[in-house]
């Protein structure tokens, strides 16, 4: 039977967070705020610094509660990994852009300064989302190498994330979660960790299939999405309304098809499936169509643009303006995002001068960008909502006398254009 050297009932047990981005974060508040002895660590300084100050790198609903908590129960910030009965990876697994695999230097390194410093029979958990065999490949040897030359008996689990930006914290808490191990008791152990904040379902199952279940819902997402914006184009060509058929298909018990936009962002629903794509390429022939779809839906929304702006008369793009530039509502999140995948593709057809706004992004990540919807609104001809946020939809009186184009149907403006 795996024992921890301390266990959560005696109030020592440790659990040292490595990376504290979008999910080590709330991760490492939610165990200080329960109680558990939490060291957070991340080897960027400044951001340390910064929590320790309280100031954060990103929005998230219920972050300052928690984080509240977190500082009365003791929680430690760092940029040392320290002595813990736990470690909890959780850092970025970017891809490779070219050969569509993924890039585990993070987790590497970050299992690697967990390995320097922790105690015998510690547990290291990777929350990060790995392409299928990558802990068998790039974490088992790290462990296997410390347990035999040190004669300890360091374990593995996958604890694979599944929280969803906006709402992370409800999330991590009413969420089922899934807990892959090498070994029974290991998961059983890590299963008792996670039962002190989370109160959905723990299943547990074996590391592989943990692995693989992450990549697949997100993909199956995609997949979702993808068939979403092909009936976007279907029904363009049989001049049906898109919204209207989805609603309809929809009130069928065994149909939800998901809500067409203008592409797939986030570090997760536009990267994952290329996992699947990189390991798999003879056989993920649905996967790899899909992501080619909804990548392909930032070059048919800037036809549609062209295409209004003829009908309207209107001539130059200075008078067009892009609202949104997060990959979806109400997060500030950038990564991947649709409309920079818009910009990119007007740069590509020399189309210049459009103005952009974000509520969320505060600093200025591109040219014509607004910091203010009035300045922004101003002696506009025509506004392309392609982020939801609640700002605009609350604000809606004010594009009463310009052109609409809405690509997320969040809207009800009469005369409005839909995707
Ligand atoms: N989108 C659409 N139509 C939809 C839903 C989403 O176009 O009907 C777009 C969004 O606008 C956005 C992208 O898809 O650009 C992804 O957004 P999302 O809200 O679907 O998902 P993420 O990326 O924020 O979070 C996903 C979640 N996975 C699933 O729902 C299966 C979350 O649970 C995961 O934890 C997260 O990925 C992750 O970290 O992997």
């Amino acid at each position: 039977m795996m024992e921890y050297m301390y266990d959560i009932e005696d109030g020592k047990m440790v659990v040292n967070v490595i990376g504290l981005g979008y999910i080590g974060l709330p991760t490492a508040l939610i165990f200080a705020a329960s109680g558990i002895k939490v060291v957070a660590t991340d080897i960027d300084e400044q951001k340390v610094e910064n929590l320790k100050n309280g100031r954060f790198t990103f929005g998230e609903n219920g972050l300052q509660e928690i984080y509240d908590k977190a500082v009365n129960t003791g929680i430690e910030f760092g940029i040392e990994c320290k002595e813990a009965d736990v470690y909890i990876i959780a850092l970025p697994t970017p891809y490779n852009k070219r050969s569509r695999t993924i890039n585990s230097k993070y987790v590497i390194s970050g299992v690697e300064s967990a390995l320097k410093k922790c105690r015998n029979n510690s547990i290291v958990i990777v929350e990060s989302t790995v392409s299928p065999g990558t802990i068998d490949n790039c974490v088992l040897p790290l462990v296997e190498k410390k347990n035999k030359t040190g004669d300890m008996h360091i374990a593995i689990a996958h604890a694979p994330e599944r929280i969803i930006p906006g709402n992370m914290l409800y999330e991590l808490v009413s969420n089922n979660r899934i807990i892959g191990a090498y070994d029974t008791s290991v998961a059983e152990k890590v299963k008792r960790l996670y039962e002190v904040f989370c109160k959905g379902n723990i299943i547990l199952t074996d590391i592989r299939t943990a692995e693989l279940t992450k990549v697949a819902e997100n993909t199956y997402r995609d997949i979702n999405i993808a068939y979403a914006n092909e009936l976007v184009k279907i029904c363009r060509e049989a001049k049906v309304d898109v919204h209207e058929l989805i609603k309809i298909a929809n009130m069928h018990p065994r149909v939800n098809i998901l809500s067409p936009g203008p592409g797939v962002g986030g570090h997760c629903i536009s990267v994952d499936p290329w996992f699947l794509v990189g390991d798999y390429p003879e056989i993920a022939n649905l996967i790899l169509t899909a992501r080619r779809v909804n990548d392909s839906m930032p070059e048919y929304v800037l036809g549609r643009i062209s295409e209004i702006m003829e009908k309207e008369n209107i001539t130059s793009l200075e008078q067009v303006g892009l609202y949104g530039l997060t990959y979806k509502e109400n997060v500030d999140d950038i990564r991947e995002s649709p409309s920079l995948q818009l910009i990119s593709c007007m740069k590509k057809h020399a189309a210049k001068g459009v103005r952009t706004y974000d509520p969320f992004v505060k600093n200025q990540i591109i040219d014509g960008q607004y910091f203010d919807l009035n300045d922004f609104l101003s002696g506009l001809k025509m506004i392309v909502i392609l982020v939801g946020h609640d700002e605009i939809v609350i604000n809606q009186s004010l594009l009463h006398d310009i052109v609409v184009y809405d690509t997320r149907d969040v809207l009800s403006v009469e005369g409005k254009y839909g995707i």
